[in-house]
């Protein structure tokens, strides 16, 4: 396929800028006044939020989202180039989403070399590959209806590596330097698996995996409680997948599932737990109200996810080791336009990350020092609260990005555009 220019027209996006431009400036001369009485310095934050990007999940730009069926909004990629394409657009908005997560099989492809050049010729790349042994394909020789890596029969765990070793190659070629594995196996009823030998078994199978791993890749557990087991999951909390990851090396590390945990968990302290251990490998950011909900990060408990940012800007200010955490997003709507549900996600998260760059860390070991539990939070709450929306806006229009991404999407008419184009 030969490479199209960015989906996006530069000159509208800057054209729109200029005329939010001086309301904008007023804004960030106002919030600057306000952090510089707080000693904080606008420019320096400014580069914090242009540091931060996440990548986007290929499976994010389609609508999906629930067990029972998806309804496709008109437009949807219809394969892999198409689906870049889409996440291009939410990059050349926000200039904060320059990479994309795949998953194999879906985004199985027969000419890497192609999908690569078209990554890049719209400003993308690669971040960790998925692998899926969660469902059976079509013309698949073996079922993975009772497990993948963990299950019973050597024949099934050999296919299921085999599928790992298969996503490494194709990730290889894209240049991706990270797999991510995510496994349902375990068992709905109790008697049904052995707890002791299921968990040997993965073990077993995810030390093959390993030994294929290039010397520059990492390899992150994705642990999840429950679904599509509902009484045991082999790889089900953070305490399975550190212990996993010890076993199988160095460059094996936990990747954490805002979605994946059971009501009332604190997720920052096991972030900061894994964070010492040098085994915090990346993140799946979503939000969600129930369960493994994949909604729109931010758009149910924001505040949990400062929380998990804030204990990340400490770790970065004082770096341990082996601390690069890879930001992913991993959701899927059935009612919003996945596009829109994508830059309003990487916005919220800019706006996040922006506010935890605010808490006065100093100050904070402070009142912590003289356990003074109201100071601490609201030393906490004050960043939280405050309107750092001019400052991520600034960012983005550094970035050459989108001041208001939202609305300079809408306006573009990219949806009807390729609803004509794709059918
Ligand atoms: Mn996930």
């Amino acid at each position: 396929m030969a490479s199209r220019p960015l989906a996006l027209d530069r000159d509208f996006i800057s054209s729109r800028n200029r005329k939010a431009a001086r309301e904008l400036g007023a804004d960030c001369k106002y919030l600057a006044r306000t952090l510089k009485r707080k000693g904080i310095e606008f420019e320096a934050m400014l580069e914090g939020v242009r540091a931060f990007t996440v990548a986007v999940p290929s499976w994010g730009v389609r609508t999906g989202g629930t067990r029972f069926g998806s309804f496709p909004v008109p437009g949807q990629p219809r394969d892999l180039f198409e689906k870049l394409d889409d996440a291009a657009v939410v990059n050349q908005l926000t200039a904060a989403a320059p990479r994309v997560s795949l998953h194999i099989p879906w985004d199985k492809t027969d000419d890497p070399a192609a999908v690569r050049k078209h990554a890049r010729s719209l400003g993308l790349g690669f971040d960790a590959m998925n692998s899926n042994t969660f469902e059976d394909q079509p013309g698949q020789e073996r079922s993975y209806k009772f497990g993948s890596l963990a299950h019973v029969d050597a024949a099934v765990r050999d296919q299921a590596v085999a599928l790992n070793l298969e996503t490494i190659a194709i990730g290889r070629a894209l240049g991706a330097k990270a797999l991510t594995i995510w496994i349902g196996d375990g068992a709905n009823f109790p008697g049904q698996a052995a707890l002791g030998p299921s968990f040997e078994r993965c073990l077993d199978s995810l030390r093959r995996i390993y030994r294929g791993l290039p010397r520059d890749w990492r390899l992150f557990l994705e642990y999840k409680p429950f679904e599509p087991a509902f009484y045991y999951t082999v790889l089900a909390d953070w305490g399975s997948a550190l212990m996993a990851s010890l076993e199988i090396g160095e460059r094996c590390a936990v990747l954490v599932d805002l979605g994946h945990h059971l009501p009332g968990t604190n997720i920052e302290a096991i972030v900061a737990r894994l964070i010492r251990a040098g085994k915090l490998g990346g993140f799946h950011l979503n939000d969600n109200h129930y369960a493994d909900d994949d909604l729109t990060a931010g758009s149910i408990q924001p505040y949990r996810l400062f929380r998990v940012f804030h204990e990340l800007v400490l770790a970065g200010a004082n770096p341990k080791k082996n601390f690069r955490p890879a930001y992913m997003i991993d959701q899927s709507h059935n009612v919003k336009d996945p596009i829109e549900a994508l830059i309003q996600t990487t916005m919220e998260m800019q706006n996040l990350w922006a506010r935890a760059l605010l808490v006065d860390r100093e100050r904070l070991a402070e009142y912590q020092r003289l356990n003074d539990a109201l100071g601490a939070e609201m030393e906490l709450k004050d960043a939280f609260n405050t309107d750092v929306r001019p400052l991520t806006a600034m960012a983005r229009v550094r970035g050459d990005a989108a001041a208001a991404p939202l609305a300079t999407y809408r306006a573009s008419g990219y949806r009807s555009a390729k609803a004509r184009e794709r059918g």
